[in-house]
């Protein structure tokens, strides 16, 4: 099913992931506000209206918050996944300029200065530009979007994203007609992150996209998740979600967006290539060379009994991204 958004003109897919924008109506300038000092009248505010609405809820830090699932008119349409609770979101991590254990982030991205923060677009465009985090926040309206993230190693969570499709900036760029792909360079800063010094991996981190890709609605350039600005753990101030792709093509704090004419190197391919393709798309017919793709554990579903999911093609996206490969052979284009 798709619903015709009224203010972007783009057509949203709505068959299960994105939040029933009417719900989010009144929450979508929470995070430009956030970025002006006001936030705690604003959310002053959705605690009323949350109140209200008496919907589902899920955990966050210190509030509930409505969560449009299925419970009102409006929101029938919504996923009816529970969501991965907050602190499961923001406890287990793959960040590893923080440490390579899945707790390592959170104790440690407490040093990661997030403020002040400018992202750089440059390479193959128009009107490359430095932007302050306080003019991204201002550049298009901040939705909530509940996306799955299924990491490559096997686990899956389902988190309510907020942001826009990174398509808004791109557009404000115009890119030239010989921009291809699309590069995300994250930052690297010896003195904050303190794995800097190993090396598993290049640093930065780097990550890109086909052009194409980048430009699909699904590719949203994140700000905040539960409601909330995002924990340094999990990307702050801005990250990419690309929920199609395995979790490592979601780079985490963005400095540089650059857009090329060839495939930009990606950090886990540099790291090994026969393992971590450019495409990563997920898909349970392409193995890892060294595990099954099949199935993925769900966070938050690990009890004695509790059962492996089955993975889903393009990670269950494949309506809204499908035709962005068609006619590639996804197993050479693992
Ligand atoms: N800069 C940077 N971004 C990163 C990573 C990283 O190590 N460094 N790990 C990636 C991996 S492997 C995954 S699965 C996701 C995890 O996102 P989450 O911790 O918010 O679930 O972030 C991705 N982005
Ligand atoms: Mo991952």
């Amino acid at each position: 099913m798709l619903i015709k958004s009224s203010d972007d003109g783009f057509i949203h897919p709505f068959s299960s992931e994105i939040t029933a924008r009417a719900t989010y109506e009144g929450r979508r300038d929470m995070l430009r506000l956030m970025a002006c000092g006001a936030a705690g009248a604003v959310l002053a505010t959705w605690a009323a209206r949350d109140a209200l609405a008496q919907t589902a809820t899920y955990q966050r830090p210190g509030k509930l918050a409505a969560l449009a699932a299925g419970k009102s008119g409006v929101a029938g349409a919504m996923t009816m996944e529970k969501l991965t609770d907050y602190k499961d979101a923001s406890t287990y991590n793959n960040f590893y300029e923080f440490g390579t254990d899945k707790a390592d982030p959170a104790k440690n991205a407490h040093t990661l200065k997030t403020t002040p923060w400018t992202v750089e677009v440059e390479g193959l465009v128009r009107k490359p530009a430095k932007y302050t985090i306080e003019d991204l926040l201002k550049l298009s309206a901040q939705e909530e979007r509940i996306y799955r993230l299924r990491c490559v190693e096997g686990w899956s969570m389902v988190i309510p994203w907020v942001g826009y499709s990174l398509s808004e900036l791109i557009k404000r760029v115009e890119p030239l007609g010989n921009a291809k792909f699309v590069e995300f360079v994250t930052l690297a800063d010896p003195k904050t992150m303190p794995f800097l010094g190993s090396r598993v991996l290049e640093w930065p981190y780097v990550e890109g996209l086909r052009l194409d890709e980048a430009m699909n609605p699904l590719t949203l350039l994140t700000f905040g998740m539960y409601g909330e600005v995002l924990p340094n753990q999990s990307g702050a101030p801005v990250r990419l979600v690309v929920p199609w792709k395995y979790g490592f093509k979601s780079a985490k704090s963005l400095v540089k967006i650059r857009f090329t004419e060839k495939e930009p190197p990606t950090a886990w391919n540099k790291a090994a290539a026969q393992e971590y393709g450019f495409y990563s798309n997920v898909n349970p017919n392409v193995d890892h060379p060294r595990w099954s793709q099949a199935t993925e554990r769900r966070i938050g579903e690990d009890g004695l009994f509790a059962k492996k999911r089955k993975t889903l093609l393009f990670n269950g996206y494949e309506a809204q991204v499908g035709q962005l490969y068609a006619g590639m052979d996804l197993k050479k284009n693992f």
